[in-house]
């Protein structure tokens, strides 16, 4: 799987191509962060050990994939876990050759030297930059005699970016999982939030349903927001004391085996809509049910926001958060004030998946494979003294993973409970 992906990359590259290891980071001291390996390299060769660099040539005689690794090293070994080493990249991994990391610098050129484009993320690792213009320079001054070298650089979006955003059954099994995952913290979350318990405890339960079904990190830090801090969007802190008649906010979503699911729910801290809280949540479903309609090949993210946001603030009027015709309220973005984001983004092993939202100028057509998040909101501010006074404060985002599909769409995490009946149900339980 890994090398036919990379021989995809080489069918449509004119040279070489290289790819990085993501850094190790310390976290304090001599203590390191978790390590994940870099989605572009985990794509292209399952290779999840740092201090790694891919390089694929259409040019060198012999090999079209190389990996520079660490080397074994026994003491080193001891201490941090098994390396594949040279031996072991080459004969797990697929690949034509490999050598240690530390001769990089001297084999580089022999892999570009003759290559017109080099696709290559520059500014990601400065060590690696300094290789790759040492190796340019080495080649250009051999002068007109010998073989092209690389005059332009290309940026991977327009090369495996592509590729990553079409899901193959692989990938999808995988985001299928990580939603199933995720729907099932989420249900459990409304089983564990009540008045009187803290934002962590219901942090904890997520991660807790993660790991024990086999996905080892969250997608992304999860967002635990109740009664006011609902209303921020990217509140992290999970440590407030929840109150009842409030609202929780749960942004969540675990990584499986790489793949990431992005998933939004929001519902009564006491298992019990209020009027006011029930009307804007019906508002907020609404939109996103009429937004989710919208999916299937040739639809464009643009198309699905457009649709959120008319049906969106058709609800903000409804319910009597704005007063005037919709057309207007659009053109004249009165609706910013409670509604302040896009509705989609890619999904896929990042959660902010690559690939373009843009081709030639115009939105991208769906084609089956692409997954997108629906995540329409409303968030009203709690010192909004010209909101309604029973919406001061409520914060509400409805967000699900959606697969393109041949026919139409397939909403990946559809076992997340949803509608009002369905989340009061999950609350009691
Ligand atoms: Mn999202």
């Amino acid at each position: 799987m890994f090398a036919d992906r990379r021989r995809r990359v080489l069918d449509s590259i004119r040279g070489a191509a290289i790819v990085v290891a993501a850094p190790v980071s310390i976290r304090n001291n001599d203590v390191e962060q978790e390590y994940r390996q870099d989605s572009d390299m985990q794509y292209l060769t399952g290779f999840d050990e740092p201090e790694s660099v891919l390089v694929l040539s259409k040019v060198h005689p012999e090999h079209r994939s190389v990996l520079f690794v660490r080397p074994r090293d026994r003491e080193r070994e001891q201490w941090d876990g098994a390396r594949a080493g040279v031996e072991g990249a080459v004969a797990a991994y697929g690949l034509d050759a490999a050598f240690p990391l530390s001769e990089l610098r001297k084999r580089l050129p022999e892999y570009l030297a003759g290559a017109e484009e080099l696709v290559y993320e520059l500014g990601k690792s400065s060590e690696v930059d300094a290789h790759v213009l040492s190796a340019i320079t080495q080649l250009r001054a051999r002068g007109r005699s010998v073989k092209p070298w690389p005059r332009t650089i290309i940026h991977p979006d327009s090369v495996w970016h592509e590729l990553r955003l079409v899901k193959d059954a692989h990938e999808l099994e995988r985001m299928r999982r990580a939603a199933t995952i995720s729907s099932d913290a989420h249900r459990a979350a409304m089983a564990v939030a009540a008045p009187g318990r803290f934002e962590y405890e219901v942090d904890a339960t997520l991660r807790d349903v993660f790991r024990r079904n086999g996905a080892l990190r969250e997608a992304y830090a999860p967002i635990v927001g109740s009664g006011p801090n609902a209303t921020v969007l990217h509140y992290r802190e999970n440590r407030r004391q929840m109150q009842d008649g409030e609202l929780l906010l749960i942004d969540a979503g675990c990584e499986f085996d790489y793949y990431a699911a992005d998933i939004t729910r929001t519902f009564p801290v006491n298992g019990t809509f209020s009027a006011a809280q029930r009307a804007v949540y019906e508002a907020v479903l609404t939109s996103q049910l009429a937004a989710i309609d919208e999916v299937r090949p040739g639809s464009t993210i643009e198309r699905v926001h457009e649709v959120a946001l008319r049906v969106l603030v058709e609800g903000m009027v409804r319910v009597g958060l704005l007063v005037g015709a919709v057309d207007d309220l659009i053109a004249k973005e009165s609706y910013k004030r409670f509604y302040m984001h896009r509705t989609s983004h890619w999904l896929g092993m990042d959660v902010h998946d690559v690939g373009s939202y843009f081709v030639g100028g115009v939105a991208r057509p769906f084609v089956p494979g692409v997954v997108l998040t629906i995540e329409p909101g409303i968030y009203v501010s709690p010192d909004d003294v010209e909101a309604p006074a029973e919406f001061r404060g409520i914060g509400i985002r409805i967000e699900d993973d959606v697969l393109v599909t041949a026919n139409g769409h397939e909403v990946l995490s559809a076992a997340a409970p949803k509608t009002v009946d369905d989340i009061e149900r999950a609350c009691r339980t």
